[in-house]
């Protein structure tokens, strides 16, 4: 449908200069030459496009053939190619809650429309059946009690996260059926912020136990350990996460349960100019009392290594001091025991202390030991061993050559390297364990008999300027996702009209199989050809480019590119991956020293790491599995494990009814008011919404199997007509009550109609059946 799709999140697409993609005939509804003489456009509106590429609102003045004349509000008149006018819409449709509403459904209606909302704080809006919701970057005053209560009496029906959190509710309770609310958008767009507005809705209406205020306190929580500041977003989500609510049968909350994909783990150890790491670290430093701070050895946030290397400490109007407070106490909600808080802090300490271990040189062929300065001390004393064992762990590596055991000593690189892998695997491990204790704190237990609602609040779409193993994983996960959408909003819906053979023309849609079989096609995918280059002792990152260069270079969602990179065409635009990392980061080893320093350390949750982590692995695998050689705990590969978990999360999601809240980012400036028509554009286009939305219009949302319909009906027709088959007797009642014919189509299993259709006859029906009803009770009063 999109030509020319530009790349969504470009680092400079914010800039107030971006000029929007020019339209082409392909993807706009119509064009006036398309719907009316140039003689009677006198006079109206319509949008044309500046040079800068901004569109704005003029009035024809006069046209001749190729050529117009449009004065805009600003008083200027300009003259323009006529066949780029696009018409606009009558003023009285100015802000429209439904984009369906529009009488002409084109780029520059919309984003106008979504612009005159937002100006005045409505920044949600229906597309058809997905909800649109513009990141305001400022408090609205849309939400709280009085909202919720508003909406659960529905006195308001504005297009709301409330309304669709709502409607959940009641189809879950009507249809019997799991509900899930699928929310999307790029990074900063308001994913998360969306989802706790879903969840606060929620835990109002099915609240009483109080298991929702347990809920609703996880969110500070995960945010803390999984959230992080990035150049995108101050509060970025490092993992996805599916948090599934149970409600017992009589619409109560029972309980909840929280699934986290892939967190960002490199992130502990690295990260980029002005981000920062998790916000728990900073948080502890800056709120631990001093009776922990003591018992911790902590010291500031710029005395250590991992969280000095970004030069960026903390977060304009963010008080981390406080925000540990509010974490701890959402620790005790979740019933994490103060004992356990505190060796959980004792961990993050552990990992803040482990960066700051350094190393030195005993021989002159590289190889070093660690100092034995206070990092040293306090890391061992922090996860409960010796220094010399720290030490061993963090320079040398068993290895077993034939049937002897050998130590080989490390370089500096080596040893850095199984210092902060020993640092990711920590924090990775206290994250899968805290949630771990959330999820049985929140345990439904035995009852599970009810019916659940899912949210979904995955990582946004990433395109940086440089982008990373993350980025890879992130993005797949997306195409995912939007593939999930487009299935359930275009594919099921027109195949159900094709194969009832209605009389229906096709709208296209950006399908992005082709996307996904490049990452997922077995042998020749990228995920496939990561693995295996992953376990051969000899692949590198630039082995693994060259691979991919020569197997894919026939495929068009894939361009190599120099050096170690290659670029993906993503449905939200292209993205250039550099591979340095990638084997090492699909492979996640960590060695078996480490895993052993682990369990033989005397506090509880170096053991607890320790042992899940052997759990995960498949067998201890000894020998020269990689160029370092050494004893490493085999396991699945990060991109398996990923592709895993969203296959299975995917199957979850089948089963649901999803509803759909696609989240726009108006400015990359995080800035209240800033409304960038580029932007907003971009993101329209390539999450599908003005698509969804023609759909939905020109489409049939109602149907109903002949035999349902003629039973349901029926009665309303001559006893004689009522008597034969389903397809006749509906085909006569569509007669009877002159149903217009542009508003159904016979399917042949099945009737189709537009909205609003079915309400019609219901309403006949009604009103008949009321009128039998009250003849005979009337009947009855004279009988009696
Ligand atoms: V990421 O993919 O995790 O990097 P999200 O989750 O899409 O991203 P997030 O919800 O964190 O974005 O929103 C970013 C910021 O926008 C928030 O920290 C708020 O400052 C701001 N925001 C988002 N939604 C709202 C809202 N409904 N009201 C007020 C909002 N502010
Ligand atoms: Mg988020």
């Amino acid at each position: 449908l999109i030509e020319d799709r530009p790349s969504v999140c470009d680092e400079d697409l914010g800039s107030a200069a971006a000029p929007l993609p020019s339209v082409s005939k392909s993807n706009i509804e119509c064009r006036w030459s398309d719907i009316t003489s140039y003689a009677t456009k006198k006079k109206v509106h319509s949008w044309c496009q500046l040079p800068n590429g901004n569109w704005e609102l003029g009035r024809i003045m006069s046209t001749s053939g190729i050529e117009s004349v449009i004065s805009l509000p600003d008083g200027k008149v300009l003259k323009v190619n006529s066949d780029s006018l696009i018409p606009a819409n009558p003023d009285i449709l100015d802000g429209v809650d439904d984009l369906m509403q529009l009488s002409y459904l084109n780029e520059p209606s919309v984003i106008f429309n979504l612009q005159y909302r937002y100006n005045q704080d409505m920044i949600y809006t229906k597309a058809g059946p997905v909800l649109v919701a513009i990141n305001p970057f400022k408090e609205v005053s849309l939400y709280g009690n009085d909202c919720i209560e508003a909406y659960k009496n529905k006195s308001i029906e504005s297009p709301h996260v409330y309304a669709i959190a709502d409607t959940a509710i009641r189809e879950m309770t009507r249809d019997e059926v799991n509900q899930s609310i699928i929310i999307s958008g790029e990074s900063g767009a308001g994913k998360t912020e969306t989802a706790k507005i879903a969840m606060q809705y929620l835990a109002a209406l099915g609240g009483g136990s109080g298991i929702e205020y347990e809920i609703l306190k996880t969110n500070p929580i995960l945010e803390a350990f999984g959230n992080a500041k990035t150049l995108r977003n101050d509060n970025s989500s490092r993992f996805g996460k599916l948090i599934e609510i149970h409600f017992t049968e009589t619409g109560k909350i029972s309980g909840a349960k929280i699934q986290t994909f892939l967190l960002e783990k490199s992130r502990v150890v690295q990260c980029a100019n002005g981000e920062r790491s998790y916000h728990i670290f900073y948080q502890l430093c800056a709120g631990a009392p001093r009776a922990l701070r003591e018992k911790l050895n902590l010291k500031d946030v710029d005395d250590y290594k991992y969280l000095k290397q970004s030069n960026c400490y903390s977060i304009t109007g963010v008080d981390d001091a406080e925000q540990f407070r509010i974490v701890k106490e959402a620790l005790d909600v979740v019933h994490v025991s103060k004992e356990d808080q505190e060796s959980v802090f004792a961990m993050l300490a552990a990992v803040l202390w482990l960066g700051n271990v350094s190393f030195t040189m005993i021989d002159n062929e590289n190889h070093v030991e660690a100092v034995a300065d206070e990092s040293l001390i306090n890391v061992a004393k922090l996860i409960g061993c010796d220094t010399a064992g720290l030490n061993l762990a963090l320079s040398t590596r068993k290895m077993r050559v034939g049937n002897d055991n050998i130590v080989q000593k490390l370089t500096l690189s080596q040893a850095i390297d199984t210092r902060d892998a020993l640092a990711k695997s920590i924090y990775a491990c206290l994250f899968e364990w805290l949630v771990e204790q959330i999820n049985k704190s929140l345990a439904v237990g035995k009852r599970r008999t009810g019916r659940s609602i899912s949210i979904l609040d995955i990582y946004g779409f990433e395109s940086f300027d440089r982008n990373s193993f993350e980025q890879f994983c992130i993005n797949y996960a997306n195409e995912r996702l939007q593939q999930h959408f487009n299935r359930h909003l275009f594919k099921l819906e027109q195949e159900e009209y094709i194969q009832d053979g209605i009389d229906w023309t096709k709208v296209d849609f950006d399908d992005n199989q082709d996307c996904l079989n490049l990452f997922e096609k077995k042998p020749l995918g990228l995920l496939s050809l990561l693995n295996e280059e992953s376990t051969f002792p000899n692949g590198t990152d630039f082995t693994f480019a060259n691979k991919l260069k020569q197997h894919l270079k026939s495929n068009p969602c894939f361009r190599g590119e120099r050096e170690k990179a290659f670029t993906v065409s993503h449905f939200a635009g292209e993205v250039t991956y550099d591979t340095t990392g990638f084997l090492e980061k699909n492979r996640d080893l960590l060695h078996l020293d480490s895993i052993q320093l682990l369990s033989s350390c005397s506090c509880y949750l170096p053991q607890t790491f320790a042992s899940n982590m052997l759990n995960q692995s498949e067998k201890p695998v000894v020998g020269p599995l990689h160029k370092a050689g050494g004893a490493v705990s085999q396991k699945l590969s990060v991109a398996t494990k990923f592709k895993g978990q969203l296959f299975q999360l995917m199957q979850r999601l089948e089963s649901t009814t999803p509803h759909f809240i696609r989240c726009i980012k108006p400015n990359n400036f995080k800035s209240p008011g800033a409304y960038e028509q580029g932007l907003v554009l971009q993101q329209l286009r390539c999450c599908g919404v003005l698509e969804v939305v023609r759909i939905s219009r020109s489409g049939f949302p109602t149907r109903m199997s002949h035999q349902k319909f003629s039973r349901r009906y029926g009665f309303l027709l001559p006893e004689n007509v009522a008597l034969q088959d389903p397809l006749s007797v509906s085909v006569a009642i569509l007669h009877q009550f002159n149903i217009l014919p542009e508003m159904y189509q016979v399917g042949y299993t099945k009737l189709f109609f537009r909205t609003g259709q079915i309400g019609v006859l219901e309403d006949t029906r009604n009103h008949t059946l009321h009128g039998i009803l009250h003849v005979q009770s009337c009947f009855r009063g004279h009988l009696a």
